[in-house]
């Protein structure tokens, strides 16, 4: 007998489907299409992860599938280049980042090769080619002439050591001997918070459409739901809190702090006021505050944390009271203390808060330690005060004083207003208008989401295609002086709304006025013609960021120097260049429009070409890259659709269907890091059990979407259930001469409605335990009918690819087994199987009771209890529970 070899399978069977063999996909073909996408990898020196693996081979299998049942299939890869590790290891290894990205490639293009995923490779894209990034750009400019790319000061990370600002994604939390601290990713150090002047991107003025639409796609719930948390739309109320002052000879009256709050049913429970360290209005009332130096100092130790760090729950919160003002409640004209606190961030809502301490967690903490009242103004609908205020003794109803002290747990939810007034008795929900109405606050939504920060000072990135022109901008001094002057007034008046900041900044944009400040001196914003890009990254000497924090290319002077494209004079380029976030924003357009000509990637023809591929049917990635990439993306793509670079025909949403699958940790339970040494390589574990086998464990390993870890006995397992197949082969007899034989043929149907419908519904662990239990039904018969190996050998084909290809070989075929079609089963057959069910009345055994196999507990109930043997032991007794087992048992508790 000879035995399983699969190296010698699986690069036979690699290299023919290297050639003719190919898997293409047909533009306009006439048969359905199938848009199969899975996130491109970023090519790192590691090589590939079997997270890799789980997540390419189980749309493998649906690609290899579809394609059976004659679909024309799309299941393009790529690589998403641009990134910080590949500029790193550019700068330890002193060569060109474009040199490490390609050797990456290499390996990882090979490594997927070994494992027969059926990508179609002529359609592969790079985020790192001129060709490719042109297009990123040229939609960046889009942006900016839709005004959705603007220029602001925004707090970044920044590392003191590096020298270098820091996206969030590249600062890393770490516990430090004073707690949980931000580090650079680079070098360890402790990151601060800078501004700096960045580009920005719009993505807030999507926040409805991307919240509304997530309505017409199908998304997993996990998913949907982190999309609406992160997006966080939250609908509430600006209410203004006048500011007084101890000394009436510099209080102008004025003075204003607008707060942003859900709760404006609480306002009477209001007992401080909060603002962020960043809130303008602390330094414009800096005469008025009697302990500046102890503020100032505050606000220097707040500027040193992260956001995250700021508001990470059960954190001990911090402040100080701002002293020498007070804010008065609009409701009942009492006075309040105002402090500022690092809980309270400054990009939320208006940047400041009313405490309501008797209500909210937060401000609950934050009272206690500082000794603050706290009145309870809700009542929890139902309950007594007693049980909500949480003391024993009831207070009377006027001793609203001692209520304060006694209040000891916090109620957030609804219920009815107590110690408010007018509103006493009311329920929170109208409340909430009439309270708002009174103090003439102003109703408003706010989003979480904050604009994309889309700058970064590397050098591996796409050039944002912006030129700063000093003469353009002398040109229009003239005019936007006079205009500056209405806008200026604007920005007075709303000095701490960064959303009204934005407006100005586009309104700006607009009317062609946008400029930047470079060491001091005003440039006019001039966009790169679109017949100039790609703007393409220069050769530099150096990786390094320079010691002012700028990208590596400001140091690039013959780079950096440019003839204006609007009046031809003296102009600079910007140097910082597009996140890595940019790339993957658009490139499932990318592999649609892959048979068109460059030139026309986003215009002109390819429309015809979008309406055939897109939406994308199925998109896989991983979870983390929900909020993020999968946001980004579809914010891009509802842009393009609106600018008419997509077809209306298309929907407004890119993909139709999104599924997350889950990590793979390692053997113990870890996840997998080069630091504990626990990382399990794919290439060894082709190279010692085989591709088919690497490819079936990791389907096997259990449900799709969950995290699981890493089981060498499984995968043994699967490759001794890859040998059982193997051997099976020798017992197929051909030609068969009567029919098959009733249970095996059953058995068959059964699996190839099993594993057909769990392929689909990405259950491939059961898909791949019924292809077990049908080897086990074929290894104690003698004789193999060829009809039913057939079968057998097409629907194992999507999983074990190399396997299946070989043994449909060994049938003498000349065609590979995927120009076959997907096996099809008796319906009627399947329905005829029955089973006897032990039917069982209070444990003990009544009757055995003929059913059809894979009934219900519903469908056996209604039948069993027709029976009469049952019907006697349950005559004049109460069925209180039933126990039921498929197949095999009824159990009637009474
Ligand atoms: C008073 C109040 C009473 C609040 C109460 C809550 C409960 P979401 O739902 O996340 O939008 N808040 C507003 N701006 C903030 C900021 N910049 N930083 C930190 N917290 C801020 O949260 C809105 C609530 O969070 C607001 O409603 C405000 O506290 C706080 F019983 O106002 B609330
Ligand atoms: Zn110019």
């Amino acid at each position: 007998m000879e035995l399983y070899n699969p190296k010698q399978i699986e690069s036979k069977w690699q290299e023919k489907w290297e050639g003719e063999g190919a898997p293409r996909a047909k533009d306009f073909d006439s048969k359905p299409k199938r848009y199969y996408l899975v996130e491109f990898p970023y090519p790192s020196g590691a090589g590939l992860h079997v997270g890799h693996v789980r997540s390419y081979t189980a749309l493998d299998v649906m690609a290899r599938k579809a394609r059976m049942e004659g679909f024309n299939v799309l299941y393009p890869i790529g690589w998403d280049a641009f990134g910080l590790p590949t500029e790193n290891y550019a700068i330890k290894n002193k060569i060109h980042p474009r040199q490490a990205t390609e050797k990456n490639i290499a390996v990882f293009r090979q490594q997927l090769k070994q494992l027969g995923i059926s990508f179609d490779w002529s359609r592969e894209v790079n985020t790192t080619d001129p060709d490719y990034y042109k297009w990123t750009q040229w939609i960046f400019l889009q942006m900016f002439k839709h005004g959705l790319a603007y220029k602001a000061k925004m707090p970044i990370n920044w590392c003191p050591s590096c020298k270098i600002g820091l996206a969030n994604e590249e600062v890393v939390n770490r516990s430090t001997s004073s707690g949980q601290a931000s580090v650079c990713e680079r070098c360890g150090t402790e990151t601060e918070r800078r501004e700096k002047e960045q580009w920005m991107l719009k993505i807030t003025a999507y926040a409805d459409r991307l919240l509304d639409d997530l309505e017409t796609v199908d998304y997993s719930e996990r998913i949907r739901a982190s999309q609406v948390n992160w997006i966080g739309k939250s609908e509430g109320a600006e209410i203004a809190f006048k500011i007084t002052s101890g000394s009436p000879s510099i209080n102008s009256g004025t003075d204003f702090i607008e707060v942003f709050t859900t709760r404006p049913d609480t306002l009477y429970g209001a007992t401080y006021v909060v603002l962020a360290p960043e809130h303008e209005i602390i330094s414009k009332l800096q005469l008025k505050i009697e302990n500046w130096a102890e503020v100032e100092r505050y606000l220097e130790e707040a500027k040193k944390k992260t956001e995250i760090e700021r508001v990470a729950e059960g954190k001990e919160k911090t402040g100080v009271e701002i002293k020498g003002i007070k804010a008065v409640n609009p409701a009942n004209g009492e006075e309040m203390p105002v402090f500022a606190a690092d809980y309270v961030l400054a990009g939320y809502g208006t940047g400041a808060i009313m405490a309501v301490p008797g209500h909210d967690n937060r401000d609950f903490e934050f009272a206690k330690k500082y000794g603050l009242p706290v009145v309870k103004v809700i009542e929890e609908k139902g309950l007594d005060s007693r049980s909500v205020i949480g003391n024993d003794k009831k207070k009377s109803e006027n001793d609203k004083m001692s209520d304060r002290e006694d209040v000891k747990e916090v109620y957030e939810g609804d219920g009815v207003l107590v110690n408010s007034g007018e509103f006493d008795g009311m329920e929170s929900e109208e409340a909430k208008d009439k309270i708002t109405k009174k103090v003439g606050g102003k109703k408003t939504v706010h989003y979480h989401l904050r604009d994309w920060i889309f700058s970064r000072q590397h050098y591996w990135g796409e050039p944002i295609p912006i030129i700063y022109c000093r003469k353009c901008w002398e040109t229009l001094n003239s005019i936007r002086q006079s205009a500056d002057e209405t806008l200026n007034a604007d920005f007075i008046e709303h000095p701490r709304r960064s959303r009204d900041n934005i407006k100005t900044q586009n309104s700006k944009l607009k009317e062609g006025f946008d400029y930047v400040v470079i060491d001091g001196i005003e440039y006019a914003v001039v966009p790169v013609g679109e017949g100039e890009l790609p703007v393409e990254l220069p050769e530099v000497e150096s990786y390094e960021p320079t010691e002012t924090g700028e990208s590596p290319l400001s140091a690039m002077e013959e780079w950096v120097k440019i003839k204006c494209p609007k009046c031809g004079g003296e102009a600079r380029r910007e140097t910082d260049t597009m996140p890595n976030w940019a790339g993957s924003s658009w490139y499932y357009l990318a592999y649609a429009t892959r048979g068109i000509s460059n030139d026309e990637f986003l215009i002109s023809k390819n429309k015809e070409v979008l309406k055939y591929w897109m939406p994308v049917d199925l998109y896989n990635g991983g979870m983390e890259h929900t909020t993020l990439h999968l946001l980004y993306s579809r914010f891009w793509y509802k842009f393009l659709y609106d600018i008419g670079a997509v077809p209306k025909e298309v929907g407004p949403e890119p993909y139709a269907r999104r599924r997350s699958h889950g990590v793979v940790l390692a053997e113990d339970g870890r996840k997998m890091s080069k630091s504990y040494g626990n990382v399990v390589n794919p290439d060894e574990i082709a190279e010692r059990y085989g591709a088919d086998a690497l490819r079936l464990y990791e389907l096997f390993m259990g449900p799709f979407s969950d995290a699981i870890p890493w089981s060498t006995n499984g995968l043994k397992g699967v490759r001794r259930f890859l040998e059982r197949v193997w051997s099976l082969k020798d017992k197929v007899v051909l030609p068969q001469g009567q029919g098959l034989k009733n249970d095996l043929k059953k058995l068959m149907y059964k699996t190839i409605k099993k594993v057909g419908e769990d392929i689909e519904a990405m259950k491939f662990n059961t898909a791949v335990s019924q292809l077990m239990i049908a080897a086990n039904g074929m290894a104690v018969v003698k004789e193999l009918p060829r009809e039913l190996w057939e079968k057998f050998v097409k629907i194992l084909a999507p999983l074990a690819p190399h396997l299946a290809e070989e043994l449909w070989e060994g049938l003498e075929n000349k065609e590979s087994v995927f120009r076959e079609g997907w096996p099809e089963y008796d319906e009627e057959a399947l329905c005829g199987e029955t089973v006897m069910l032990a039917v069982q009345v209070d444990g003990k055994l009544r009757a055995l009771v003929e059913v059809s196999a894979g009934a219900t507990e519903e469908q056996a109930v209604a039948l069993v209890r027709e029976e009469e043997k049952i019907k006697v032991w349950l005559a004049g007794k109460t069925v209180r529970k039933t126990i039921f087992v498929p197949d095999k048992l009824i159990n009637f508790v009474t």
